[in-house]
């Protein structure tokens, strides 16, 4: 049988593999860090995680928030390190792109490079009890021998094809299982891995899974001859390891070097970074998640115990007086770019024609989740009421909430708001809610009145909201990122994934 040898293309994927793999375990590390616990269950309830890396106690006769549990790692293990989950998860995102990029051009040139595939793909039932004599021959401190034909012995062939065919796809749909888009779409898709917590829990799993593999996977390079081992990799033959060596070690110096140089670009130059990978990451979501409707009718016994809290409610006298008096006096105002602004009171909005109940599961962007039931009026047809003009193109929902007032540790100026665009405000289940779980929406929870838009990560359904505002853009509103996290902890705008 011909050699199968060490193709340019399985070298050159191998590295830019390296290179995606090295970044994804770093960012997801940094996401992890930002609700360090691990459930099998989606209320998330205080307590109930299997397994946590934070040693954070949360008071007892107090409201606290899930940012309190954040943690902070150091940079040298997350990307770009510590209270970045913006940023982080778009360096997820975009090393995401380029290894599945990677990952399709590496197993179509494995099947057009006619047998190539074969590297991988036992074709015989001897390979399983070779592998199992090639584990005992590592475990007596010999090197297995390499069958005929083939490049591996019989383990690393049953070991690579498994992380090729079975952890990689295992990663990519566990990681868009925890995307709100798809799961509010395909609520059955989740369910494949238990539900959205199991396939977090699993997702890390996998993290644990790639860690475990690189590392036995460098060792056993070593083991086997780090310079033959080498040779094969940058050059494709056994031959010249010393020039291997050498050329392997300076790739590792440049790789570390890329990986100081985007961390510090991205600690010191947060506002550039964002733009920089949402260049690339938003066009990708949209393309990918444009259409995308929220379909979910949870079941009542879904509905989670105890939910989680992020952001505290308004600390403002007009507020607290208003909330003391049953929000009698609250109103609703629509003005901006529309011909007919107008201003609803409490009772107009609980009393509006059209009444919808929706129980849903909310993702925070931190990684928790709860199923709530909420009902309220679809916002489109409030908007409709008060004829938006033609060039009207987003909402910015306007709140109560002034974050330094209420936040004890606050990571920005001025009031909370958030916008949405008109096509997300068309979506079935985007209402402005009153009641949640069948009550009058409780304070910590938004009084009186919270978007929902069911497709989006949790920052993007704001609670205490006063007032809406039409606009035709939303660069001069705040720091013009689209909403208050997003101009404070450089999320990004559009937020179903
Ligand atoms: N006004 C305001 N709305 C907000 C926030 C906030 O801090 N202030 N946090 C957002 C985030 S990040 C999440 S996850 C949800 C949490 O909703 P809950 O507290 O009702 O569970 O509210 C969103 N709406
Ligand atoms: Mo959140």
């Amino acid at each position: 049988m011909e050699d199968l040898g060490f193709p340019w293309w399985l070298r050159g994927t191998h590295l830019l593999n390296i290179i995606f793999l090295s970044f994804l375990i770093r960012s997801g590390i940094q996401i992890l860090a930002s609700h360090p616990k691990l459930y099998w269950n989606d209320a998330c309830k205080h307590g109930s995680e299997w397994l946590s890396f934070t040693t954070k106690e949360m008071p007892k006769d107090k409201l606290w928030t899930s940012q309190d549990e954040e943690e902070y790692y150091n940079s040298v293990v997350a990307i770009p390190g510590g209270d970045s989950l913006g940023p982080g998860r778009q360096w997820h995102f975009l090393n995401v792109i380029g290894w599945i990029l990677t990952g399709v051009v590496y197993v179509a040139l494995l099947f057009l490079d006619w047998p190539q595939w074969t590297r991988l793909v036992p074709t015989s039932w001897e390979v399983i009890p070779g592998a199992f004599q090639n584990f005992v021959t590592y475990l007596s401190f010999q090197i297995p021998p390499i069958p005929p034909g083939e490049e591996y012995n019989y383990l690393q062939k049953l070991t690579y094809g498994a992380v090729v065919f079975l952890l990689a796809p295992f990663q990519i749909l566990t990681g868009a299982a925890m995307s709100p888009a798809l799961s509010a779409r395909y609520p059955w898709y989740i369910k494949l891995f238990g539900r959205h917590q199991s396939a977090r829990s699993l997702h890390f799993l996998g993290l644990v899974a790639w860690i475990s593999f690189v590392a036995i996977h460098v060792f056993m390079v070593v083991v086997h001859g780090f310079g033959k081992e080498m040779a094969k990799m940058v050059f494709g033959t056994e031959e010249h390891a010393e020039a291997a060596i050498v050329i392997t070690i300076a790739s590792i110096v440049a790789l570390v070097a890329l990986h100081i140089v985007t961390t510090k670009f991205s600690l010191n130059y947060p506002r550039r970074a964002q733009h920089a990978l949402l260049a690339v990451v938003s066009p990708v979501r949209r393309s990918l998640l444009r259409r995308v409707t929220s379909a979910q009718n949870y079941d009542i016994t879904d509905i989670s115990p105890q939910p989680r809290v992020n952001g505290r409610p308004p600390a403002g006298e007009e507020y607290k007086r208003m909330a003391e008096n049953g929000f009698e006096e609250y109103r609703l105002d629509v003005y901006g770019l529309v011909e007919k602004p107008r201003s609803f009171s409490l009772e107009e909005l609980r009393t509006f024609p059209s009444v919808q109940t929706q129980r849903t599961l909310h993702h925070c962007i931190q990684g928790w989740t709860y199923v709530a039931e909420w009902t309220g009026v679809p916002l489109h047809q409030i908007i409709e009421l008060c004829e938006p003009k033609p060039e009207a193109r987003y909402l910015v929902f306007r709140t109560f909430q002034n974050v330094p007032e209420s936040e004890p540790e606050p990571k920005g100026p001025g009031n909370f708001y958030g916008t949405i665009d008109f096509e997300l405000m068309n979506h079935p289940q985007t209402i402005l809610a009153y009641e949640m779980n069948g009550e009058s929406l409780p304070v910590e929870h938004g009084a009186p009145i919270r978007l929902r838009v069911e497709t989006q990560l949790g920052f993007k359904m704001v609670k205490w909201v006063c007032a809406i505002e039409v606009v035709e853009d939303y660069s001069h509103i705040g720091k013009g990122q689209g909403g208050w996290r997003e101009d404070n902890q450089y999320y990004g705008t559009g937020a179903g994934i």
